[in-house]
């Protein structure tokens, strides 16, 4: 059964509909600026073959892809000066979680010291 187009904000970027602040990408994966950052330093990192709309949706065919977007976050967060000082990386899911977009993304937020809990 072949994929459901995918017509989220972040399937356009992917297909380059929408343009993007570009900071690293591959066959797996897309890191690009947040429109709207959180600190200095804001990267979201989507993967790009499989639409998975939540991170309930990911399956053991996945787990790759899943460790290729934790390894990336990490290599981003060196390439942004910010992996000394910290940082935090989060997946937000469902309406609790604040999700607004329902492509599985993971955000990279530092260069400043941020909050805990949450709100
Ligand atoms: P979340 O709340 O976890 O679904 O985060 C979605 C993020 O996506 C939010 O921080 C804003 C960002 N965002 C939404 N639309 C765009 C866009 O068109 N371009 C970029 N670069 N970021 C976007």
């Amino acid at each position: 059964m072949s994929e459901p187009v995918n017509n989220t904000i972040f399937g356009k970027i992917i297909r380059g509909e929408i343009p993007c602040d570009k900071v690293f990408e591959d066959e797996d994966v897309l890191a690009f600026r947040d429109i709207h950052p959180a600190g200095p330093t804001h990267v979201l990192i989507i993967p790009k073959k499989r639409h998975i709309p939540t991170i309930n949706d990911a399956t053991a065919e996945d787990q790759a892809l899943l460790g290729k977007m934790l390894l990336t976050a990490a290599e981003v967060a060196r390439s942004e000066g910010i992996d000394q000082s910290g940082y935090r990386l989060v997946i937000n899911c469902n309406q609790h979680g604040g999700q607004t977009v329902y492509h599985l993304h993971m955000h990279i937020i530092g260069g400043r010291a941020l909050g805990w809990p949450p709100g």
